[in-house]
């Protein structure tokens, strides 16, 4: 048998001093850096970049794949990622310390430097929002440096220990290098934990546009849209409101903190294959006669029976409008969105420029957007995926060809004309829900934007399928509510399935098929028992 060599107390001890030591360099880095950004330019966050970079570089189907299983929470799971991933190499860096402090000292700043090439490469931030994690370096590695010399587990002190322990007098002269090194190391947890925690809440006072978002004023409409009449709800308990509220709207982007964009910072501009140029600042905006309309919005990742959609009453400028004034070229097919932080939708030049209701929008539901749904300025465009179309933080709309541009979403293998398919889902019973016999109420929602819905038809357990009773079209942009009574249901197991057809004659088909390249096809099937 190989004889085992148990680490003794002493040598484990240092261990673990030193992976902390690397840990808390690291906490003090970002902590720092975060704090300071959130001071002063939120973007410059090196965590925020890094993780914007990373969500950018990600393999696509890891980003489908986080989309959706996590939907609108698929940011916390990068989060997690990131954090163990750092900690582990930072108490790589720390353990390398030990024996050759200037290596791991070279090694921390080297990954200072990546984490200040991913700030600057950032599009929303510019050559000075390096300063933030260039002073939270200074302290890191001044930080790894004091606890690594004071934690007696550098190359030096390991020495001096050594010689130490052959005069046995061991004990007596370590006590107060740890001592020292403990009292080292809760000041850094707390320096790192507080300027971490600082940080979010000096940035939830500083967010210049939160500030904005509440000051800005939208003007009426000039058109209006009519209030959602009583008959266009079906009124059942667990069926999702017509209009979802802001705070309830899903979210879906690539950004993992929300790019602040103030009216002033903001501003349109329309080029590429175009006669003229257009450039539109926040007033020039506000000052046009703004139209409302509700649209229903759609995420194409969205599962059969998920809820990645929802409607809104949006407040903003027809599209088609802007576009007139630019003038595009005869060649033109499509319209590169671009947003703030770098994302692009490539949107078929038609669907801006024909009668539909595609939008610059500003506001929602009464509110200006808020700041995750785009504030100040995004496009919503009524029967394409948001992929496609609804870039928020918008700036730029540049004039193109499908055969010269590509967009985020396109360069991972997603469709390039994404039209909403048409789809339903039941809310009510709930998947596996209990329910009383006699009477029982199923009911959904049914959408296909820009055709409209014509019928939907649920079907029990194997039998015949059966039309559902259809509330009112608000409009054919618009999710349509619907319900069926099942009318002697038996006791026991029982599924219902549902499908919907559009007002073009097209029937949800039953093929099962995954969101990727142009959404999810399926119908929606759930199970229930009556008691
Ligand atoms: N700037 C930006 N705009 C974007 C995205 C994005 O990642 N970045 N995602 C798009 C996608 S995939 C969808 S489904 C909609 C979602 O809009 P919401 O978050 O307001 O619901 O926004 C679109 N606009
Ligand atoms: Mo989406």
């Amino acid at each position: 048998m190989k004889p085992v060599h148990r680490p003794t107390a002493g040598q484990l001890r240092r261990f673990f001093a030193a992976a902390i030591s690397g840990i808390l360099a690291a906490g003090l880095l970002i902590g720092v850096s975060d704090l300071l950004a959130r001071l002063f330019a939120p973007a410059s966050s090196p965590l925020i970049a890094l993780g914007n970079t990373m969500i950018a570089l990600a393999p696509p189907a890891a980003q489908d794949f986080a989309i959706s299983v996590f939907g609108s929470n698929n940011k916390l799971v990068l989060i997690l990622g990131m954090g163990i991933g750092g900690a582990v190499l930072a108490a790589g860096i720390g353990l390398l310390a030990r024996r050759r402090l200037r290596l791991a000292c070279g090694v921390f700043v080297a990954v200072a430097a990546v984490l200040l090439a991913t700030v600057i490469s950032r599009p929303e931030t510019s050559f000075s929002d390096i300063v933030p994690t260039a002073l939270g370096t200074a302290v890191g590695l001044a930080a790894l440096v004091v606890l690594i010399r004071s934690s007696g587990s550098s190359a030096e002190s390991s020495e001096a220990e050594a010689s130490d322990t052959a005069q046995q007098s061991h004990g007596e002269d370590e006590r107060p290098s740890r001592r020292m090194f403990l009292t080292l190391t809760a000041a850094g947890t707390v320096a790192a934990a507080a300027s971490l925690s600082l940080g979010r809440s000096v940035g939830a006072f500083t967010r210049t546009a939160g500030a904005a978002i509440s000051e800005l004023v939208l003007p009426s409409p000039a058109v209006q849209a009519a209030a959602i009449p009583g008959d266009a709800v079906v009124d059942i308990d667990g069926v999702e409101p017509f209009i979802t509220p802001n705070d309830e709207f899903y979210r879906i982007d690539t950004a993992l903190a929300v790019p602040e964009l103030t009216p002033d910072e903001w501003s349109l501009r329309i080029h590429g294959l175009v006669e003229e140029e257009v450039t539109l600042d926040m007033q020039q905006l506000l000052d046009l006669p703004l139209e409302e309309h509700h649209i229903t919005l759609t995420c194409v990742s969205n599962p059969v029976g998920g809820d990645l959609l929802g409607t809104a009453t949006w407040l903003g400028y027809p599209v088609r409008e802007l576009l007139a004034q630019a003038g595009p070229l005869p060649e033109a097919d499509m319209v590169l969105s671009r947003s703030v932080d770098g994302f692009t939708a490539s949107t078929p030049l038609e669907a801006l420029t024909d009668s539909r209701d595609s939008l610059l929008a500003v506001g929602m539901n009464g509110e200006p957007l808020p700041a995750e749904h785009g504030f100040p300025a995004r496009l919503v465009v009524p029967g394409l995926y948001g992929f496609v179309s609804a870039t928020k933080w918008v700036m730029e709309l540049e004039v193109t060809r499908f055969d010269q541009d590509t967009a985020y979403w396109t360069d991972r293998g997603w469709d390039e004309k994404a039209p909403v398919l048409v789809s339903s889902r039941i809310d009510v019973p709930g998947s596996l829900q209990e329910v009383s016999s006699g009477e029982v109420i199923i009911a959904g929602s049914a959408w296909s934007q820009q055709e409209g819905i014509e019928k939907v038809e649920v079907r029990i357990d194997d039998d015949d399928w059966q039309e559902a009773e259809l509330a009112s079209e608000v409009s054919v942009d618009t999710w349509r509510q619907w319900r069926y009574v099942y009318a002697d249901a038996g006791s026991g197991r029982h599924s219902v399935t549902v499908r919907a057809t559009n007002a073009a004659g097209e029937t949800q088909t039953e093929e099962r098929r995954d969101p990727i390249p142009n959404a999810a096809t399926g119908q929606h099937r759930i199970e229930f028992r009556v008691s």
